[in-house]
């Protein structure tokens, strides 16, 4: 069935968080939409979904694939917080859709801090955040989240990816994926603003695949090192021969120790 973001906006309504929805087919990125419209003055809560996405990117520079029957979308918030606040909004998403896509499919879902889904060892999703500051505040934010829900896999990725279909062996109603995620996605931020990072930092450690010894890629550099929580902030703290490191999920590639 046809995606109805019409129908979509009116059951989030009572939400009280969406503002604007903005649907195509076919873009070049989700991402780019809702930059225009945020330097348009577009309001916090503006949800831009995509049917396919032709120049979907990922961290660092690289590619994100996104035919038809996946989820790409991107949403807007205006939070005017301090710039040191975004890895926590990007590390609040991941948690938020993994608790969500847990509930409504059952699926094991984990978050490889930053910002990626993975079931099963394998990548359902990423999210890619964007932003534009004034001074040291945030002046709009954008959580770009691409998921592989009915899509074909890309083959060539760095790591297997994963899509909720295949891990369901069905095909699954997109709407009410985009119902789900939304509705976690404004409730886990709301939560943010009202009490802070503290109570999503504390359940972090459940969702998170990221258990001990890890694998970081900073730059040129290669390094072990074993994890020893989340800052105040969402950096990953770690342990590396026995002194303590913040790393900064913009700067950093994690893998698990090979
Ligand atoms: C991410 O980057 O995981 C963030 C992806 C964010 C995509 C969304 S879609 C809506 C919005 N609009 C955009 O243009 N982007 C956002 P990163 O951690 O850098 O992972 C990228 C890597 O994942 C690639 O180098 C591939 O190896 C792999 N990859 C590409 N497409 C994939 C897919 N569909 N499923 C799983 N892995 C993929």
């Amino acid at each position: 069935m046809a995606l109805n973001v019409v129908r979509l906006g009116n059951e989030l309504q009572g939400e009280g968080f969406f503002t604007q929805w903005f649907y195509q087919e076919s873009v070049s990125s989700t991402l780019d939409i809702a930059r225009a419209m945020a330097e348009r003055g577009a309001p916090e809560g503006t949800v831009v979904i995509a049917g396919r996405q032709t120049a979907g990117r990922g961290r660092l520079g690289r590619f994100w694939e996104s035919p038809p029957g996946g989820a790409w979308f991107s949403l807007l918030l205006r939070s005017s917080r301090d710039l040191g606040q975004a890895g926590c909004i990007s590390v609040l998403s991941a948690v938020a859709l993994a608790q969500a896509l847990r509930e409504q499919y059952g699926l094991p879902v984990r978050v490889k801090w930053p910002n990626d889904l993975f079931l099963y060892g394998q990548k359902l999703g990423g999210i890619l955040v964007e932003l534009s500051s004034v001074g040291s505040r945030i002046d709009w934010l954008i959580l770009g989240v691409g998921i592989n829900v009915n899509n074909p896999l890309p083959k060539k990725t760095r790591v297997p990816a994963i899509s909720l279909a295949v891990a369901l062996t069905r095909s699954v109603e997109l709407e009410d994926f985009y119902r789900v995620s939304l509705k976690a996605l404004a409730r886990s931020y709301l939560r943010f603003v009202r009490e802070g990072f503290e109570p999503i930092r504390q359940c972090w450690r459940e969702f998170s695949m990221l258990e001990d010894g890890v694998c970081v890629q900073k730059g040129e550099e290669r390094f072990m090192a074993h994890v020893r929580g989340l800052s105040e902030l969402g950096k990953l703290v770690v342990e590396r021969e026995g002194r303590i490191e913040e790393l900064v999920g913009e700067e950093v590639t994690v893998s698990l120790e090979e």
